[in-house]
């Protein structure tokens, strides 16, 4: 049986949403971030704390102190576009790649939503999640990040110019990884609305059922 650690308001929604698709056993061990239980005033480090990024028994598991995290068969994995990449491959099926090919693209989009979009994006989430009122300084913060993202939009907006999806004219793992990284920035409309084609592939991945159970079930965890 799968075992993945994490909460629904974290990037373990990334998984949750691929393990869902791909139809695989798991259950879920929640942990949560030290920062939230602290947020709540509780100290991470008391005996009665709940399973937490700084827990021992966690950091055995992940020395980075950082969820997701996987466990199968022995296999302990962290990063959570690997570890769909993992999942896809051991389930199989169109989600999957088919070949070598196809799996060096799958990688290669993963390594540019997480080196090239993600930073930016989390930013722009970060500064949303503080209020819907944008005093100027976290407006500058928002509208520098959109600055920096408008190249890689442009790249994901040419990319899908010509593909329907991320890889090989189907729905993937691919898009999945693709589709949590650029949610960050989903807020911000000026950016959203400036790269239609990134806009209407991010809301088709999103109609998936499996993705609106996921984020249901990440709306009923507390904040
Ligand atoms: N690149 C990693 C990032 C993992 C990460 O930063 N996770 C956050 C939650 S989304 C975390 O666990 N932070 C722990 C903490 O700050 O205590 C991945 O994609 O899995």
């Amino acid at each position: 049986m799968i075992t993945l650690y994490g909460t629904y308001r974290s990037r373990a929604t990334r998984n949750i949403w691929a393990l869902s698709e791909l139809g695989l056993q798991w259950q879920l061990r929640p942990v949560i971030q030290a920062y939230r239980l602290e947020a709540r005033g509780t100290d991470p480090h008391a005996p009665t704390a709940p399973l937490n990024t700084l827990s021992a028994e966690f950091l055995r598991l992940s020395p980075a102190g950082a969820i997701p995290v996987m466990e199968d068969g022995g296999l302990v994995l962290s990063e959570s576009l690997a570890i769909n990449l993992y999942l896809a491959k051991k389930a199989g099926g169109p989600l999957a790649p088919k070949d070598a090919q196809e799996e060096a693209l799958m990688l290669q989009w993963a390594l540019y939503g997480a080196t090239s979009i993600e930073n930016d994006a989390l930013e722009i989430s970060f500064a949303y999640a503080k209020g819907e009122d944008f005093p100027e300084a976290r407006q500058k913060i928002v509208d520098a990040a959109a600055d920096r993202l408008a190249r890689p939009f442009a790249v994901l907006e040419s990319h899908l110019a010509t593909h329907s999806h991320m890889v090989g004219g189907r729905f993937t793992v691919a898009d999945i990884n693709m589709a949590e990284v650029v949610r960050y920035a989903q807020p911000h409309l000026p950016l959203m609305e400036r790269f239609e084609r990134v806009k209407r592939w991010l809301d088709l991945c999103q109609s998936r059922p499996a993705f609106r159970e996921m984020w249901r079930k990440r709306l009923d965890e507390p904040a």
